[in-house]
C-alpha cells in the first residue's frame, strides 16, 4: 500500500507548476497573486527540494542496504554558495524548470539571484570540501559530511572610505527550503567536569569523564546531488541548544552562575564561523566549537555502526573518517576514549583502529597558522582528553625512543607537547600520529611539509605515510553553472556533456585551436563575460569600464601579505607612473587595461586591512586622472564570495596567483581561472608548478624566485642587508609624496619591505614580474596567439577537476568504493 501512495517527482512543466503552485498556497500560505520574486525563489526550491530529498532517501536505504565502507568528511568549513542553480544542473532539469517559472511570470536567473551564499567558510579550505562532497556524490560514493551550521558565515564586507567594515552574515533570515531540520536527532556533548579514576575487580584502572557542562548537538541534513545520477549524499552540520533536562549531581563546577549562564549560552557555540584564514587565533569558544562538533559526528558514526551489530574489528572496514587540515583533529582522542573508556576495548587495539580511521590533511606550512593549544586550556575544558593525549605522547615518545636512543633532541622536536611558555598541545603532530596517511594538496607542497615542517616524522614513520592528492575543483559548478555560454561551446565540438564527469576529455578542444570559427567564437564568449562582469562592478562600484577589450587582469582571494596583493598594486603603480611619463603620443602603445582586486581580511589583520585601503587609494587617484583615460582603471570588488566568483572567474584575460614561492599550499582559484580560458600569471608556488606540466609553459607566465632559495634569501635579507630594486623604490616614493591620499598611513607597509626584512620577498619578485607583465601585453597584443593560448589551456585542465581528487583519495587513503562496483 505503501508504493501507492509514493511521492512523485516532477517531470514535466505542469507537474512542476503544480507543485510550485501548492507551495506558494500551502508551504509559504501566500496566493498567487501576492507571490513575489523572493516567494517564487523559495517555491522553486522547495519543488526541487521534494526530488532532492526523494532521491536522497533513496540513495541512504541502497547505501544502508549495501553496507559498504563509508567515507566521512570532517571539515570546520563548507563553502557551498548557492544550491539552487547547482540544483537544477546536477539534476538536468533546468531548461525544464526555466520555461516552466517563464510560464508562470518569472525570470528564472532573477530568482536564482535571490538566495543567499551559504558562506559557512573562510576560502580556499572551505571551497574545497564543497567541491569535494560535489565529487563524492557525482562519483557515487557513500560518503557524508560533517560541519558546523553556523548561524553567521563569514562576514559581508563593506567598504567604506576604502577601508574594510565588517558587517554580520545573517543567512539564515528566511526559510532555509536547503536544510532539513533533524529535531529527533539529539546528541548531549559535555565539557569541563572532572575524570574519575577507579579499578574494576580486576584491578585494571578505569577512567571516567564526568562532564560538568552540557549542550545539545542537533543535526540540520543538506541533501548534496551528484551529477547526473540519482545520487544525493548528506552533508550535516550541527547546530548547538540548551539541555532541559539537568544532572545537578554531575553538576561540580563549584561555579554556579556562571556555570548555568554558560548553559543558557550553548547556542554561541555554532554562532559564528571564525573570519581567519591561515591563521590560529587560540580562542576557547573556537576549542569548543571543534569538540563539539567532533564528538557529535563521532557519536552519529559510532550509532550507526553499532546498528550492523559487528564487532568493533570490522569498525576501518565500514568507517574512513578524513580531516581537512587539524581543526578536527580531537576526534583521534575522542574515538580512543570512546573505545577503552567506554567500549572497554584494550589500548593498543583501539589505537590500531583510530589510526586506520584517519586520514589527515595538511593545507599549510605557515608557521602562524599552524594550530596549537594551552595544555592548560585542555586540563579545563576537556580533562580526561588532556590525559589521553599525554598517553598518546608517552607510548609514541618510547617508540621513537628505541627507533632512535638517546636522541634528546628529536624526542623534544617531535613531542606533542611543546616546553614553551604557556606549554601548548601540537596539533598537526597529533593528527599525523593518529593517522594512517597525511597529504598535502599540490605537489610541490607535499614535497616541502616532508622536508621541512613534518621531516622528524618521515624520519620515524617512513616515507609511505606521507602522500599527495593535488586539489581540483568542480566542473560542474565552476564550468556550467559559471560559464554556460562555454560549456556550450565545448559541448558543441566534443558532442556530448560527458566531459563534465570526465574533464580529461577536454583534450580534444586541442583539434580546434586554429579553427578561425571556433576561435572567433571563443574570444566571443570571453567577451560576453567580461561585458556581463563591468555590469557588476558598475553595480557594485559605480566604476565605468568603458573599454570591454581591455585587458581584464584579476587577483581575487583572501587577502594576504603571502599571497602578496601589495606586490600587484605596486605593479599597478609602477604601470601609472610609465604611463604618466610618457607622451600623449608614446600613451597610444601602452595596452588598456582594467585591474580588479577582490577578497575579505581577516579582521584583526592590520597588515592586510592596509592593502585593502591601498588598492582603493590607487583605483581613486588612477580612475579620475584624465592623463590615464582608458588606459587603466583599478577596481576592488567588495564582499568577494562564491557567487560573485562565479561571474569574476569566467571574464579574466589574465589572473594573478603571485605568493612567495612556498607558501601557497596549493591554491584552487589559479584552476577555477584556467579551466575558464583565462591565462596566469603566477610564482613557482602551489599548484602552478602542475597547472604548467599540464598546459605547457608556453601558455603561462611564470616568474620570481623558487622555494628552495627562499629561506636563504631571507637569511641574507637579516645578516648582509638588501637594496630594492630602483623601479620599486620609485613607487614607493610615489606613495610617500601622497599620491594615493596621506602616504604616511601606508607607512607600516613600506616599512615592512623596506626595513623589517621583507619576509614576503616583494622586493627580490619585483623587476622578475614587471618583466613577466610585459610580456603579457606583448602577447595580448596578439588576440589570435592568446586565444590560441586560452584554448589550449582549457584543453589541457582536465587534471584539476575534484572528481579526479576524490578518486585518489577513494583508492590511496580511504580504500572505498563507488556503490555501483
Ligand atoms: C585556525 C585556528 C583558529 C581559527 C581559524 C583557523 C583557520 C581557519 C581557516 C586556519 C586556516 C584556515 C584556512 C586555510 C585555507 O584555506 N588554506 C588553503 O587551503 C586551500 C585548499 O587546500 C589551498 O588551496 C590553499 O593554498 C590554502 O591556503
Amino acid at each position: 500500500t505503501w508504493k501507492k501512495f509514493a511521492v512523485q517527482k516532477f517531470d514535466s512543466k505542469d507537474s512542476f507548476e503544480n507543485s510550485f503552485v501548492r507551495h506558494v498556497e500551502t508551504t509559504l500560505a501566500r496566493s498567487l497573486y501576492n507571490c513575489d520574486e523572493l516567494a517564487a525563489y523559495q517555491a522553486t526550491s522547495e519543488t526541487i527540494r521534494d526530488n532532492l530529498i526523494t532521491d536522497w532517501n533513496k540513495t541512504q536505504q541502497k547505501q544502508t542496504a549495501k553496507d559498504q565502507k563509508r567515507v566521512y568528511y570532517f571539515s570546520l568549513e563548507f563553502l557551498m554558495g548557492r544550491a539552487l542553480d547547482n540544483a537544477l544542473i546536477n539534476t538536468k532539469t533546468r531548461d525544464l524548470v526555466r520555461d516552466s517559472v517563464d510560464d508562470l511570470g518569472f525570470n528564472l536567473e532573477d530568482l536564482i539571484q535571490k538566495e543567499p551564499d551559504a558562506a559557512l567558510g573562510n576560502g580556499g579550505l572551505g571551497r574545497l570540501a564543497a567541491c569535494f562532497v560535489d565529487s563524492l556524490s557525482s562519483g557515487e560514493y557513500p560518503a557524508w559530511g560533517y560541519g558546523i551550521r553556523y548561524q553567521y558565515g563569514i562576514f559581508a564586507q563593506k567598504i567604506i572610505d576604502g577601508y574594510q567594515v565588517e558587517t554580520p552574515d545573517y543567512w539564515l533570515k528566511f526559510n532555509n527550503p536547503w536544510e532539513i531540520a533533524r529535531n529527533e536527532i539529539q546528541i548531549p556533548i559535555d565539557f569541563y567536569g572532572y575524570v574519575e579514576h577507579t579499578k574494576n575487580d580486576n584491578g585494571v584502572k578505569k577512567s571516567n569523564w564526568i562532564g560538568g557542562e552540557r549542550v545539545i548537538a542537533t543535526a540540520f541534513d543538506f541533501p548534496v546531488p551528484g551529477y547526473d545520477t540519482k545520487n544525493v549524499n548528506n552533508l550535516r552540520l550541527w547546530s548547538a541548544q540548551p539541555t532541559t533536562e539537568f544532572d545537578f549531581a554531575k553538576f561540580n563546577s563549584g561555579d554556579y552562575q556562571n556555570s548555568v549562564q554558560d548553559q543558557q549560552r550553548a547556542e554561541t557555540i555554532t554562532a559564528v564561523l571564525y573570519p581567519n584564514d591561515n591563521f590560529d587565533s587560540g580562542k576557547e569558544l573556537r576549542l569548543k566549537q571543534q569538540y563539539f562538533w567532533v564528538a557529535a559526528s563521532l557519536h552519529d558514526i559510532i550509532r550507526r555502526f553499532k546498528k550492523s551489530k559487528r564487532p568493533w574489528s570490522e569498525f576501518t572496514d565500514q568507517v574512513a573518517i578524513q580531516l581537512n587540515d587539524t581543526h578536527p583533529t580531537i576526534a583521534i582522542v575522542e574515538l580512543q576514549r570512546i573505545l577503552v573508556d567506554l567500549e572497554g576495548l584494550p589500548w593498543d587495539q583501539a589505537w590500531s583502529i583510530v589510526t586506520n580511521t584517519f586520514g589527515y590533511t595538511n593545507h599549510t606550512v605557515l608557521p602562524e597558522a599552524l594550530e596549537k593549544w594551552p595544555v592548560e586550556l585542555f586540563q579545563r575544558l576537556l580533562p580526561r582528553h588532556l590525559e589521553i593525549i599525554y598517553d598518546i605522547n608517552l607510548f609514541f615518545l618510547q617508540t621513537v625512543e628505541k627507533q632512535f636512543p638517546k636522541d634528546r633532541e628529536l624526542l623534544s622536536r617531535v613531542s606533542v607537547i611543546e616546553e614553551s611558555q604557556p606549554r601548548q598541545i601540537r596539533m598537526a603532530y597529533l593528527a599525523i600520529i593518529g593517522s594512517h596517511k597525511v597529504n598535502g594538496v599540490a605537489e610541490l607542497h607535499s614535497e616541502l611539509i616532508k622536508t621541512t615542517i613534518f621531516k622528524d616524522f618521515v624520519k620515524i614513520y617512513g616515507v609511505s605515510k606521507f602522500t599527495n592528492v593535488t586539489n581540483g575543483i568542480t566542473p560542474r559548478r565552476w564550468l556550467k553553472q559559471a560559464n554556460p555560454e562555454l560549456a556550450e561551446l565545448i559541448e558543441s565540438k566534443l558532442g556530448s556533456d560527458a566531459y563534465l564527469k570526465d574533464l580529461t576529455l577536454l583534450k580534444k578542444l586541442e583539434e580546434y585551436a586554429d579553427d578561425s570559427d571556433f576561435v572567433k567564437k571563443w574570444a566571443q564568449v570571453k567577451t560576453n563575460n567580461k561585458a556581463r562582469l563591468i555590469g557588476l562592478i558598475k553595480r557594485l562600484t559605480n566604476i565605468e569600464i568603458p573599454n570591454p577589450e581591455a585587458l581584464f587582469d584579476i587577483q581575487v582571494k583572501r587577502i594576504h601579505e603571502y599571497k602578496r596583493q601589495q606586490l600587484n598594486i605596486f605593479g599597478v603603480i609602477h604601470r601609472y607612473l610609465q604611463i604618466k611619463k610618457a607622451s600623449p603620443e608614446e600613451r597610444k602603445s601602452f595596452a588598456p587595461k582594467v585591474s580588479i582586486f577582490g577578497g575579505k581580511s581577516a579582521p584583526g589583520y592590520y597588515a592586510a586591512k592596509l592593502i585593502i585601503k591601498l588598492i582603493n587609494s590607487v583605483a581613486e587617484t588612477i580612475n579620475n586622472d584624465p592623463d590615464v583615460g582608458d588606459l587603466l582603471k583599478v577596481v576592488f570588488i567588495p564582499d568577494y564570495n562564491v557567487s560573485k566568483a562565479e561571474i569574476i572567474a569566467p571574464a579574466s584575460d589574465l589572473s594573478e596567483h603571485i605568493s612567495t614561492a612556498g607558501t601557497e599550499a596549493s591554491g584552487t582559484s589559479n584552476m577555477k581561472f584556467v579551466l575558464n580560458g583565462g591565462l596566469i600569471i603566477g610564482t613557482v608556488d602551489g599548484a602552478n608548478v602542475e597547472i604548467t606540466r599540464e598546459i605547457g609553459e608556453e601558455n603561462i607566465f611564470l616568474f620570481g624566485n623558487l622555494s628552495e632559495n627562499v629561506e636563504e634569501i631571507r637569511y641574507s635579507h637579516r645578516y648582509n642587508g638588501y637594496q630594492l630594486p630602483e623601479s620599486l623604490e620609485e613607487v614607493i616614493s610615489a606613495i610617500e609624496a601622497n599620491k594615493f591620499g596621506d602616504g604616511n598611513e601606508f607607512r607600516q607597509l613600506v616599512e615592512s619591505i623596506k626595513y623589517h626584512g621583507d619576509h614576503y620577498l616583494v622586493g627580490d619578485d619585483f623587476e622578475s614580474y614587471l618583466k613577466a607583465q610585459e610580456l603579457v601585453d606583448e602577447s595580448f597584443k596578439d588576440t589570435k596567439e592568446w586565444v590560441k593560448k586560452s584554448i589550449l589551456s582549457v584543453a589541457n585542465s582536465g587534471f584539476f577537476s575534484s572528481d579526479r581528487a576524490i578518486n585518489e583519495y577513494a583508492e590511496g587513503i580511504w580504500n572505498v568504493e563507488s556503490i555501483n562496483t
